[in-house]
């Protein structure tokens, strides 16, 4: 343990310096407060035991300026019978301890100063802890956020799964319907993908799937709900947004994936991957959240009927 000793009496700081000294401390010596805090400030003292009536700065300020810079360090003070109140002052600035001059014994100076040690190695200890408990509380948080976002998405494609989906839905067509504002909903389905797991295997079927869903997000406004709806099937929640405006959305993504160079795409019935999209408007095409997913739904099928590659709505 490091430990500082101040006094601008030569005699006395290096008694009190010899007997810390013998109980094991390392001691550093200052004559005065400046030079104290030069050296505190450029040292690691865990103790600080300082005379309070010195030339320039007193005790008392320098015990202020070291707690102002280490709250933890535990400073002792001494003072003589006849500053008693001195001694009052420093215990209220956060003083330890005190000692009074002259001392009656040496031993008093070392039960004090190992007690003041105990108490730094205490205070080093719960700061120690402390640290710890917030580090591993940040982490707690974080490895929540993560669960939270992971309980939302899709394993496979990272988009948001059926249900969050879904509660999205429910939410955008009853706030449409609060404030009279328009949302669509497209939903799309690869066509033929049966046929594609059985021509390359079903892990490449996966990976087309998470190519599909990196496409999608890719050409998704920030504001607009990217989902993998089950399988193979896809939908694309608009808030705000009339059904014109949606079909452009859907024939354009229509025509990104059938042009997007997916591999063994040209194994595929049509000749390349594709999709089939029913796009379905509130509140012109269901007035709750089931009748407008019901609605796309059937719009898709018909687009599947009319010979697939193709938006309905
Ligand atoms: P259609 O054009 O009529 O949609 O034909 P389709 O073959 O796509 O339709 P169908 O519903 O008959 O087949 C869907 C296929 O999607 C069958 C299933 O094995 C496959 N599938 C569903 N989920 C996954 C998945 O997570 N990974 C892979 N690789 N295939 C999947
Ligand atoms: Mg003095
Ligand atoms: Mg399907
Ligand atoms: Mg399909």
């Amino acid at each position: 343990m490091h430990l500082l000793v101040v006094d601008d009496e030569e005699t006395l700081r290096s008694v009190v310096s010899q007997v810390l000294t013998a109980d094991g401390f390392k001691v550093s010596e200052a004559a005065s407060g400046e030079e104290a805090l030069e050296v505190f400030r450029s040292g690691s003292h865990q103790l600080v035991i300082t005379d309070i009536r010195m030339g320039g700065m007193s005790g008392i300020e320098l015990l202020t300026r070291i707690k102002e810079h280490n709250p933890d360090t535990q400073v002792v003070i001494m003072t003589s019978h006849a500053s008693l109140d001195s001694a009052i002052t420093a215990l209220r600035a956060g003083a330890y301890d005190y000692l009074v001059k002259p001392f009656e014994s040496l031993d008093l100076i070392s039960a004090v100063a190992g007690r003041a040690a105990e108490k730094a190695r205490l205070v080093a200890q719960n700061r120690e802890l402390l640290e710890q408990l917030t580090h591993a509380n940040e982490e707690l948080q974080e490895a929540n956020r993560a669960l939270k976002e992971m309980a939302v998405r899709d394993g496979l494609t990272s988009l948001y799964n059926h249900r969050y989906f879904q509660e999205s839905l429910a939410q955008e067509v009853a706030r449409s319907k609060r404030y009279d504002k328009r949302c669509s909903l497209i939903f799309f389905d690869v066509d033929h993908f049966k046929h594609y797991n059985d021509t390359h295997g079903h892990p490449e079927g996966d990976r087309l799937l998470k190519g599909l869903a990196g496409l999608l997000t890719a050409n998704t406004r920030a504001c607009d709900l990217a989902a993998r709806y089950g399988g193979e099937e896809f939908v694309l929640l608009l808030p705000e947004t009339g059904k014109e405006l949606a079909l452009n959305v859907a024939e354009d993504l229509r025509s990104r994936v059938a042009e997007h160079p997916f591999a063994g795409g040209e194994t595929q019935p049509l000749g390349r991957v594709t999709v089939s999209i029913g796009v379905a408007g509130f509140p012109e095409d269901g007035a709750d959240a089931a009748a407008l997913l019901s609605c796309a739904d059937q719009l898709l099928y018909r687009a599947k009927n009319e010979g697939r590659n193709r938006v309905v709505g």
